[in-house]
């Protein structure tokens, strides 16, 4: 029981080994993906992997709680400090339940609930009709405009007005642009629903001041832990006061058993990390990556949805390119740039094999790589897209491997 993993398992420990040097020899710009810190790996893998505390600190249903309970009160202070939130639920085990939470908290089945369709670069969970909250629940899905690429508040509005759902959601996961909270609050305000903010991509980016927060304005807000914010997988959920309760009760009992308590101590480490100084730096960082990565593929041609971006996320129609967004991705995937194929707004193509490709700069602005390296990921970009061949590919890995040896990946020491 007490043999390291290499011994215990080698099959295993090579499967981490061979992801490691994955992650430290590709470019990863899949934009919901990140580096961890060192600490942040340590304390997710540590012997709160063994305890169940169902329950909240204070009042568990197992005993043995002297180090969760400190742990758990830890973990929401930080949260409710970094994002000035007076109540932080840290306790779901992802987005997707930390939303299904929402509406287990204010809405019975069948209610109405309106968010950003999928494929306008929404969220499954904010009633996509695939997903049980597009099942259980009657959706209306507002878009983004065909000219602009952008969201338009006067068309939501109507929408709302027209449709007045019991909730709206903000957010998304292939929007580039910043969201305006406060308009979108006052439309739920109109319409009389409450107002959930989804800030997954962006938390990262609010925590470190270069997105405006929802939290003044929003009845709830959703996030993700391990995008832009940088902790272990998770996800979490900060409210107004007189939400607490209800969305607490919805997590546990309504949704979920014991927390994963490993995770929570992950996520006290990482909210430690985005409170530092040096956070609200990357989170700069991250947007200016982005930004220049955007202008240097545009200037190659690249047509960029909503002609740029604001956040850490580029999506890109390749309709003018002459290839489908999957042969794209497969073939840089091949030269060593790793990132997804994606819908577009009014995609004429299946979402299996999308017009588009989405990438990002969290992970590489992680590395510490700046302006310099986004034009060369845009000239080998520009390169393998014109020519999706193994030969390209080949080519391009050769030079991406050279540079990602001189930018050493945070908590891989391969
Ligand atoms: N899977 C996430 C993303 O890649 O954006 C959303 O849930």
């Amino acid at each position: 029981m007490n043999d390291p993993l290499s011994t215990a398992d080698p099959e295993v420990f090579e499967l981490c080994r061979a992801e490691e040097r994955r992650q430290a020899e590709k470019i990863r710009l899949i934009p919901s993906e990140n580096y961890v810190s060192k600490a942040v790996l340590e304390a997710s893998g540590t012997v709160f992997t063994n305890k169940y505390s169902e329950g909240y600190p204070g009042k568990r249903y197992y005993e043995g709680q002297d180090f969760v309970d400190p742990l758990e009160t830890l973990t929401i202070d930080r949260a409710k400090t970094l994002f000035g939130a007076a109540h932080a639920n840290v306790q779901p085990y992802s987005g997707s339940p930390a939303n299904l939470a929402v509406y287990l908290a204010f809405l019975k089945p069948g209610d109405k609930v309106m968010g950003l369709a999928l494929p306008m670069g929404g969220h499954l969970t904010h009633g996509w009709n695939v997903s049980i909250t597009g099942k259980f629940f009657t959706p209306v899905q507002y878009g983004v405009r065909k000219d602009t690429g952008r969201l338009d508040y006067d068309e939501i509005r109507d929408l709302a007005k027209k449709e007045r759902p019991a909730l709206l959601w903000a957010g998304g996961t292939a929007y580039s642009r910043l969201w305006d909270f406060e308009t979108m609050a006052s439309i739920a305000r109109d319409v009389g629903a409450r107002f959930c903010a989804d800030i997954a991509h962006i938390a990262g980016l609010v925590a470190g001041g270069v997105h405006p927060s929802p939290v003044p304005h929003a009845d709830v807000v959703t996030t993700t832990t391990h995008k832009t914010l940088r902790g272990p997988r998770g996800g979490m959920i900060l409210c107004r006061a007189e939400h607490a309760q209800a969305i607490d009760r919805a997590v546990f009992p309504g949704l979920q058993g014991g927390p994963h308590v490993h995770n929570t101590a992950a996520l006290a480490v990482a909210l430690k990390e985005a409170a530092q100084p040096s956070f609200k730096e990357y989170a700069k960082r991250v947007v200016a990556n982005a930004k220049a990565l955007a202008a240097e593929l545009m200037a190659r041609g690249f047509d960029v949805v909503s002609g740029g971006t604001d956040n850490h996320l580029i999506l890109i129609d390749l309709t003018n390119k002459k290839v489908a967004g999957k042969v794209a991705a497969k073939a840089l995937d091949k030269a060593g740039i790793e990132l997804n194929y994606n819908s577009v707004p009014y995609d004429t193509r299946k979402p299996f094999d999308p017009s588009g490709i989405r990438l990002g700069s969290p992970a590489v602005s992680s590395r510490g790589m700046g302006e310099a390296e986004m034009k060369l990921i845009a000239a080998w970009m520009d390169r393998v897209v014109a020519d999706p061949s193994e030969e390209t590919a080949a080519k391009v890995l050769a030079e991406v491997r050279e540079v990602t040896r001189k930018f050493p990946a945070p908590g891989i020491s391969a």
